[in-house]
């Protein structure tokens, strides 16, 4: 069971469906007024995106702090989300959810010790449907293959990455598909191993895994149609999962309207949820004595329980289905 209603369960439940199968469906955690300023700061953003080819001064003064990457990224429909949270505080952002008091207990029944921390990766994306992809419509993109967002954010410390979608989708508009499996099934079939060697042109942590384990039919092949989980999803209603959740933008051809989904990013001090970092990074792994006294000394982003916001982040593509 991974589909709950958000205010009828417990913490434990919702915790423990994320570690036995990588992901929760949350309905109604966010509340819809929230949902509709989300989304009305992501269009604001777009509108001052496309007046910015004509020096439009209020778009000028908007984007002022931000780097050139993160500007041409909102061709593409990204916004790096905390910029986002810059210009518009945290009530009208996803952020007020990570001080939602059951979603702080499911985070200090997953992470070791109740410590997490926000990476930085978050990001605020519009996915077209699938049948107007070829007019490459501004703002947005066409979406994500099936992936682990630990393969390209980090896979040395269990993650949890809160999915909220600011449109209604998962029928006509493209929603988000899950394989039901748990960290440790995914880790078994993508035949992780941190130790393989890095090639000359590394991309993200991509040769930490076996090629071709996240190819569609592989896939398709390997988990049985039951484990496939595409819910529809209303207003408020949003997915948490973790960072070995095998997942990818839902696309069905039928579609017509586009979808937007801001994602955050969690993630705690060891590889093992419930497991303190000193097991992992006593089990001979290469680096365990930095990670060890990054522990030890305990930085302060890093032992915090009520996920500090992130520092400056690195402007991250992810690659989209061409
Ligand atoms: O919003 C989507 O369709 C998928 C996004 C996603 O999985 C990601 O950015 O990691
Ligand atoms: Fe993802």
């Amino acid at each position: 069971m991974v589909d709950f209603n958000y205010r009828k369960t417990s913490a434990r439940r919702i915790a423990n469906a994320i570690l036995k199968n990588g992901a929760a469906m949350l309905r109604g955690a966010v509340p819809p007024e929230n949902v509709a300023a989300i989304k009305a700061n992501i269009d604001r953003i777009y509108a001052l995106h496309r007046r910015l080819i004509d020096r439009d001064a209020e778009a000028v003064a908007f984007f002022a702090g931000w780097q050139l990457g993160q500007i041409e990224a909102l061709n593409e429909g990204d916004v790096f989300a905390p910029l986002y949270q810059a210009a518009f505080g945290k009530t009208a952002t996803i952020y007020s959810f990570l001080d939602d008091p059951k979603f702080k207990q499911v985070c200090a029944l997953v992470f070791p010790r109740g410590e997490y921390h926000r990476t930085g990766t978050d990001t605020l994306m519009t996915v077209r449907p699938p049948s107007r992809n070829s007019q490459e419509e501004k703002n947005t993109t066409p979406g994500i293959d099936l992936h682990t967002d630990g393969m390209y954010f980090n896979d040395s410390r269990f993650g949890l990455t809160v999915w909220l979608p600011l449109d209604r989708c998962g029928r006509d508009a493209p929603g988000l598909e899950t394989i039901l499996a748990g960290h440790e099934e995914v880790r078994r079939y993508t035949g992780f191993d941190r130790q393989r060697p890095v090639p000359s042109e590394p991309r993200w942590n991509w040769h930490h895994y076996e090629e071709g384990v996240f190819a569609e039919e592989k896939l398709r092949r390997h988990f049985p149609r039951e484990r496939w989980f595409a819910p529809e999803f209303s207003g408020g209603d949003l997915m948490v999962l973790s960072n070995w959740a095998l997942h990818g933008s839902y696309r069905e051809p039928g579609m017509s309207r586009p979808r937007s989904a801001v994602q955050v990013r969690l993630e705690g001090n060891s590889f093992d949820p419930n497991k303190p970092a000193r097991s992992w990074t006593l089990t001979g792994v290469a680096g365990w004595g930095t990670r060890l006294r990054a522990w030890t000394t305990g930085a302060a982003a890093e032992r915090s329980t009520t996920a500090p916001d992130a520092g400056p982040h690195p402007v991250q593509h992810l690659p989209r289905k061409p």
